[in-house]
């Protein structure tokens, strides 16, 4: 970026916490600056607060070794021990989880149900000579053994890898031969859509090249038959069979590992980013109270994430279970049998809290509102986005059809990397505009830079940096601490950079904009692809909109729009035209598309990110790039025929 981001989009609607809200909300007016007196204390105040010791840190922060931080230095604690002992004494018949099979059945896990299951895996990976400081994989679905297995893990000082249950042998191969893991934990099959996903088999195929893995324990989902290979594979209920269901927790360091879990990127070799103890833990609790004003009590909590992802991490397993929550978990599809089965789940459990993502909202939109229009939503309070910018459209419509407008939305800013969330509403305190994640977290510092590291003012955009080190950071990348320092670090010496870039308005608000490769630009002007989006998204006939600078002879890079429409809209050049006029009115000629195609769907990762990267291949014709990550493999294929087919110029 030689100038600072283009600043187009303008959002002046601003949405301000009840007054019933805010009186009873866990985080109160006047907390920012109270943390801002002596941030590391705060910290401190919170890990001493929230967390259970065996024994209590003496420090908050070491910065001798930057950027290798240490947090808590000295603490011993367990977090299997802080999710699950801790609360049986007051909370042991309380629901941990609400779990909902794909097919329709269910399972009711209370904190004594999960402490036992916990401890007898624990067991069981005992006996399998697994111990402190040994690796092992999780590849399965959304099924509470999930969760379990991350936690007896987490009881042993075992570093978890989980591998999201969507991903191809070959990535599960590289992700195990990385983290070198000696057990691998899977299941026959997954229920997705009504099909079943062959785990098992996929999982087979990747241990013909892992030389590291001893063991295989299979839980049986849907018992479809799968091969088992003697002496190696042997069954869930044969591992726990006559172990005893309590297991003494590792007394562990809090900068002992905790997981790793494998982030793509755009390019190169998937990073393990690695999480430790008790500062993810801290951090993690304190978001998932103030982010999402939770009242463990009262509230029925839904991330509606794969617990293969960082989301699911923080915000389905420690999080909830730390802070003491009730939380749900459902195994399938948002539209199998049909497109209502989250709302029909809302009704039926009366939720109070809903976290997703923009990627989700949307395939709501283009639904229709009727589908939650079917269903009495009236028991939530509050809704959460993560995962990408959140198109201003796509917030305005959250907060009205499924917030029945009296909800607050939190659209949190975080990433694998930073283990917990760093930019967002305080429910009770921060007035909120729709598409901006407003400002970092009572404790936290962000600021937007250019170039040369300097300070933007604010009304301008550049590199979104974090200039101050924070309890759940990663602490390296697994086996590679030069890619940590050269990767996050070296951008912005002694500063932390994300790859995102963001502006900032008037009143500091902080608008993310998306991956600074994604970054257009157009006869010398650099535009983000959000906003550009943002804008398509804007029209009442697009459902879903990406956008990528394309090589031009003229402007350097023009701008190659692609997208879907809502219902029963169809694309024809009276729309084609329609949109770009839209998009010149709304944010300005320089941003208008040289071409649009309609397309059924776009290209999208596992976790629901679009993939940009793909789409600028297919607008310079160029051969596809890795596609390993794809969701949908032949969807590009549909896109590149469709884009030689109708293709728009000026
Ligand atoms: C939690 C998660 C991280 C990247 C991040 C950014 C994008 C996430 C966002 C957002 C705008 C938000 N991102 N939340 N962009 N607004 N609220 O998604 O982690 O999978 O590692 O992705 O996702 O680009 O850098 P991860």
């Amino acid at each position: 970026m030689s100038n600072a981001l283009e600043n187009l989009l303008t959002e002046d609607r601003v949405f301000v916490p009840s007054p019933d809200f805010a009186k009873t909300a866990n985080a109160q007016p006047g907390i920012y600056e109270q943390a801002e007196e002596d941030w590391a204390g705060y910290w401190m105040n919170q890990a001493l607060k929230r967390v259970s010791w065996f024994e209590e840190p003496q420090s908050a922060l070491d910065d001798a070794n930057p950027p290798f931080y240490k947090w808590f230095t000295g603490g011993r604690l367990n977090l299997s021990y802080n999710c699950l002992d801790r609360h049986l004494e007051k909370a042991a018949d309380k629901v941990a989880y609400h779990w909902i099979g794909e097919p329709g059945d269910k399972r009711t896990i209370t904190y004594r149900d999960l402490h036992r299951q916990v401890g007898q895996f624990a067991n069981a990976l005992k006996a399998l000579g697994l111990k402190k400081g040994d690796t092992a994989a999780l590849y399965m679905g959304m099924v509470p053994e999930l969760p379990v297995a991350m936690l007896a893990c987490a009881r042993l000082g075992v570093v978890h890898s989980a591998v999201f249950g969507g991903f191809s042998s070959d990535a599960l191969a590289d992700r195990i031969n990385d983290a070198r893991s000696t057990v691998v934990i899977t299941q026959d099959f997954a229920w997705r859509a009504g099909k079943e996903v062959a785990l098992k088999a996929n999982a087979d195929i990747a241990l013909e090249r892992t030389p590291s893995v001893r063991n295989v324990v299979v839980l049986r989902r849907t018992g479809s038959p799968v091969a088992m290979q003697e002496g190696r594979d042997l069954w869930w209920d044969e591992a726990i069979a006559g172990q005893p269901d309590t297991c003494e927790p590792e007394q562990l360091d809090s900068e002992d590992p905790l997981y790793i879990l494998y982030t793509s990127g755009t390019t190169g070799k998937p990073k393990g980013i690695v999480h430790t103890q008790a500062g993810y833990l801290t951090q993690v609790l304190t978001t998932h109270s103030q982010v999402f004003d939770l009242k463990p009590d009262t509230d029925i909590y839904w991330c509606a994430a794969d617990i293969g992802w960082v989301t699911g991490h923080s915000y389905i397993v420690y999080g909830p279970l730390g802070n003491g929550a009730t939380s749900l978990i459902y195994e399938g599809a948002p539209n199998f049998p049909d497109f209502d089965r989250l709302w029909q789940i809302i009704e039926e459990y009366k939720v109070n809290i809903l976290y997703t993502a923009p990627t989700a909202i949307r395939s709501f939109m283009k639904w229709g509102d009727e589908y939650p229009q079917k269903h009495d939503l009236s028991s939530l309070r509050l809704l959460g986005s993560v995962g990408e910018p959140i198109n201003p459209e796509a917030w305005m419509w959250y907060h009205r059809v499924i917030g029945g407008e009296r909800c607050p939305v939190v659209d949190t800013w975080w990433q694998t990397e930073t283990g917990a969330i760093m930019i967002s509403p305080l429910p009770g305190i921060t007035k909120t505009k729709p598409g901006s994640a407003t400002r970092p977290l009572p404790g936290l510092s962000a600021d937007v830079v250019d170039e040369d590291g300097n300070s933007v003012p604010l009304g301008g955009g550049g590199f979104l940096v974090l200039d101050r080190p924070w309890p759940s950071m990663a602490r390296t990348i697994y086996g590679d601490p030069d890619r940590f320092e050269a990767t996050y670090w070296s951008r912005f010496p002694g500063r932390y950079f994300p790859g995102d870039g963001a502006k900032r308005d008037t009143d500091g608000y902080f608008w993310l904009l998306g991956r600074v490769d994604d970054i257009m630009l157009v006869a010398g002007h650099n535009i983000s692809t959000t906003e550009v989006e943002s804008a398509l998204v804007s029209h009442p006939s697009v459902a879903e909109a990406a956008v990528v600078g394309r090589k031009d002879e003229v402007t350097g890079q023009a701008i190659a729009a692609f997208v879907t429409l809502r219902g029963n809209v169809t694309g024809d050049d009276a729309l084609l035209k329609e949109l770009r006029d839209h998009v010149a009115a709304t944010i300005g000629p320089i941003a208008k598309p040289k071409s649009i195609v309609f397309t059924p769907d776009l290209p999208k990762t596992r976790s629901g990110k679009i993939m940009r990267r793909l789409l600028r291949d297919i607008s310079e014709n160029r051969q596809l790039g890795d596609v390993t990550t794809l969701a949908n493999e032949s969807v590009v294929e549909d896109i590149a025929a469709m884009a030689t087919a109708q293709t728009t110029e000026d």
